[in-house]
């Protein structure tokens, strides 16, 4: 007998599957579909880390389960390629972005298939080609065109060591989402997508869509939507009014003073009336230079500066109030000026012990609505996404500036706008593509004058926001995927990826597809019905691998040693498949030991006579995989298969009946070595092609239960049963039970009362 040797059969079946085509998708099959995505990745030069397999086994299971039950599949793979770490290689190296990209390409592909995923490789897409980012670039003018992309100055989140601005969603606590270096605030001129236009409806689909209930939270604490009222505040003797905004209208008779942002207009527009303003524009002047999160961080130490010469009216008293400029208050949220309400409200509390200010209890409230004072405001903490970058490796963003005309989109035909290769990638806080000639050689699409084109670049994240969509078309030079072929495969039913993405991918591919949605141009309007998030793998230890520490495990290592099917079942075998749990070597040799097992437990086929404990104990180990693979609950999965192989081994011989069965439902887990034994019972085609194996419920019910049997509402007895039983099955037992049997001889029954698991009541 020969042994289990993974390096001999798992590239032959790779092969095989590959040539028999078996995972091609095809479009409009008369078939249901089934749409099975994984979070693309970025091919960094390091290779695959152990962590890419985990997320990528659990969708193969998934895809060659469906693919099973009959399901059309799309199981597609590609490449987030552009981004800064290429860049910033070229920077150390002068290898090109594009060459180390595509090498990095090859790389990441030849170990994703050595792992025999079931991809239909020939979607393949890679978001830096040409023929990608083209549309990427249509994106951008579909958003333009629709009032969805806009050029605006506004203070930005600016990295330092990356040397460009950041969306806030790359630089949450005040860190770049990259290099984790401390974000500066800038003013600065750049492209946002508007998608505060959506707040509603991005909160209101995550009812619909089956996410981890904290990612679904993060998002909606992200757009953050606040329902409250503004209330104008007029100012004494001055016909001008400050607008603030508040969530606590009820406690305006609390209010003992108002405080403004010190960017809010109303510092330059009271100028003369401001008795201090030299002390003022000095206090605005420091606190522009801080970013938001430091001024709201550090509730014990409020700073502020009393507007002199000036008093506000509290609309529900009359009484006089003094107006503070405070950066605790922020310009960007609100009308940047509040109600302070220190009795009730923490920060305006601290503020007020610090400037001496009275703490008034709010004793009565009024409806400020009714006497038309106040109006109610809805707000949301969302602030529209920037995308322009000031890097070189990304779709740069298609517009011409013209000395005339102005501000021009590129026009569609003359997509893409190749990035130039005569560039120097040196980071100086301007863009690189400054510098290129060949990129600037280009004339107004409107007067034909020479014209400057637009020198920054977009946003890696804009590229993954609609990538789900090309897969679907990804051959299509005529748009970014046709209108038919998007609505038959997506959305998406099964996505599997990281949770870091909650409020940057996940929440801009959902703004993508509802702005699509709202154009017509595609039938859904969310693109991800089902979520899950893949736990990380940790080092040994519990920490972070990381090549600083040494404690990498290379995935090529563990397949060279013990086969990719012993890495797959390993990582799912770890643990709940959504918790981070540490790498363990000891436990992918105790797989590899399980699989030789199997190996040696196939060699017994001999019998054609069926046993029947291990029939049963096949039937119920059937239930359980489908339904462990449907609640993504693979450790368990794998449990009971080592179960039924236990089972086995105890047998001299088994029949092919069972061994079939087993195979098949090993097959998601161990592909190579399922189709390898499958293929040993001289089978002709692939074990991908049989159909899923059915459970006998009878099979696999042992637990017995008591049935009452009434006649007339009276209890005559009972019978013992199997949990579960039917009507008609309970009715016939029922019938053979000697003492029960005589009350109903000669009787005409007109009408039968079955509660499941407890009684039948016959009405004779
Ligand atoms: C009076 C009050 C009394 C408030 C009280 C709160 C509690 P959210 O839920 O985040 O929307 N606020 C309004 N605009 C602000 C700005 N630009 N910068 C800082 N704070 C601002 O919170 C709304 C509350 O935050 C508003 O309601 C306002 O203070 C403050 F017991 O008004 B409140
Ligand atoms: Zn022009």
């Amino acid at each position: 007998m020969a042994d289990y040797e993974p390096s001999q059969i798992e590239p032959k079946w790779q092969k095989f599957w590959q040539e028999k085509g078996l995972n091609k998708a095809e479009d409009f099959a008369n078939k249901p579909k089934f749409y099975c995505l994984d979070m693309f990745p970025y091919p960094s030069g390091a290779g695959l880390h152990v962590g890419h397999p985990k997320g990528y086994t659990a969708t193969d299971i998934i895809s060659r389960y469906k693919m099973m039950q009959g399901f059309n599949v799309l199981h597609p793979m590609g490449w987030d390629a552009f981004g800064l770490p290429a860049e910033n290689y070229a920077v150390k190296t002068k290898v090109h972005p594009d060459k180390s990209t595509h090498q990095n390409i090859e790389h990441f592909k030849e170990q994703i298939k050595s792992l025999g995923f079931s991809y239909d490789w020939s979607r393949e897409i890679d978001t830096s080609s040409p023929e990608y980012y083209k549309w990427t670039q249509w994106f951008f003018l579909f958003l333009y065109k629709n009032g969805l992309a806009y050029k605006a100055k506004a203070p930005v989140n600016w990295c330092p060591k990356c040397q460009t601005v950041l969306a806030n969603e790359q630089a949450q606590n005040g860190q770049c989402e990259r290099c984790e270096s401390e974000v500066e605030q800038k003013n600065l001129e750049q492209w946002f997508f508007k998608i505060t236009d959506f707040c509603e409806e991005l909160l209101l689909g995550l009812d619909k869509i089956d996410w981890p209930e904290p990612t679904k939270i993060m998002q909606k604490n992200w757009i953050g939507k606040s329902e409250g009222y503004e209330i104008d505040f007029t100012i004494k003797n001055q016909e001008q009014k400050i607008e603030v905004f508040t969530t606590r209208i009820d406690t305006i008779f609390g209010c003992a003073y108002l405080v403004v942002a010190p960017e809010h207009s109303a510092i330059s527009s009271l100028k003369l009336q401001i008795s201090n303003i030299k002390e003022v524009e000095e206090y605005v002047a420091k606190a522009k230079k801080k970013s938001d999160r430091d001024r709201q961080a550090d509730i014990k130490d409020k700073t502020g500066v009393k507007l002199e010469g000036i008093m506000a009216i509290n609309p529900a008293n009359n009484q006089e109030i003094p107006i503070f400029a405070a950066d605790y208050v922020l310009a960007s949220y609100g009308t940047g000026a509040i109600m302070a309400v220190p009795a009730q409200d923490e920060r305006d509390y601290e503020f007020a012990k610090k400037f001496n200010l009275p703490i008034v209890e709010a004793a009565n409230s009024w409806e400020m609505a009714e006497k038309g004072i106040a109006k109610k405001k809805i707000n949301y903490k969302l602030r529209d996404w920037l995308v322009s970058r000031q890097r070189y490796w990304g779709a740069p963003i298609p517009i011409i500036y013209c000395a005339k005309c102005g501000q021009q989109p590129v026009p569609e035909k003359d997509l893409p706008v190749l990035l130039p290769t005569d560039v120097d990638f040196m980071p100086t806080g301007e863009s690189p593509l400054t510098k290129s000639k060949e990129f600037h050689n280009v004339r107004c699409p409107v007067c034909g004058a020479k014209a400057m084109r637009e020198n920054d670049t977009m946003d890696t994240f804009v590229c993954s926001s609609w990538y789900f969509l090309r897969y679907t078309d990804p051959k299509n030079n005529q748009e970014f995927a046709a209108k038919k072929l998007m609505d038959y495969w997506c959305p998406v039913d099964c996505y599997v990826g990281g949770a870091e993405h909650t409020v940057l991918h996940l929440l801009y591919a959902r703004f993508f597809t509802k702005a699509l949605y709202k154009a017509g141009l595609i039938s859904f309007d969310e693109p991800f019905l089902k979520l899950r998030h893949q736990g990380l793998i940790l080092a040994a230890g519990g920490e972070k691998m990381s090549k600083s520490k040494g404690n990498v495990i290379n995935p090529d290592e563990v397949v060279k040693q013990y086969g990719a099917d012993s890495l797959r079942v390993y990582e799912m075998f770890m643990g709940p498949f959504d918790q981070a749990i540490s790498w363990d070597t000891q436990g992918v040799k105790g797989v590899k030991k399980f699989l030789d097992r199997i190996f040696r437990v196939a060699q017994n086929i001999k019998s054609e006579v069926v046993q029947e404990s291990l029939k049963k104990l096949l039937h119920k180990t059937i239930k359980k995989i489908t339904d462990d693979i449907e609640a993504m609950k693979f450790n368990t999965a794998i449990s009971s298969l080592m179960i039924l192989n236990n089972e086995m081994e105890k047998e001299k011989e088994i029949a092919r009946e069972i061994m079939e069965k087993f195979l098949m439902i090993l097959s998601p887990f161990a592909p190579h070595l399922a189709e390898e034994l499958w293929q040993g019972l001289d089978k002709k085609e692939s074990i991908f092609l049989e159909k899923w194996p059915e459970y006998d419920i009878n099979l696999i019910n042992d637990e017995k239960i008591n049935l009452i049997i009434q006649i007339n509402g009276k209890a005559r007895g009972s019978i013992e049963a199997v949990r579960g039983i039917g009507e008609q099955e309970a009715v016939g037992l029922t019938k053979k039970d000697q003492k029960i049997a005589k009350w109903l001889e000669n009787k005409e029954i007109k009408k039968i009362i079955f509660v499941q698991n407890k009684l039948i009541n016959f009405v004779i």
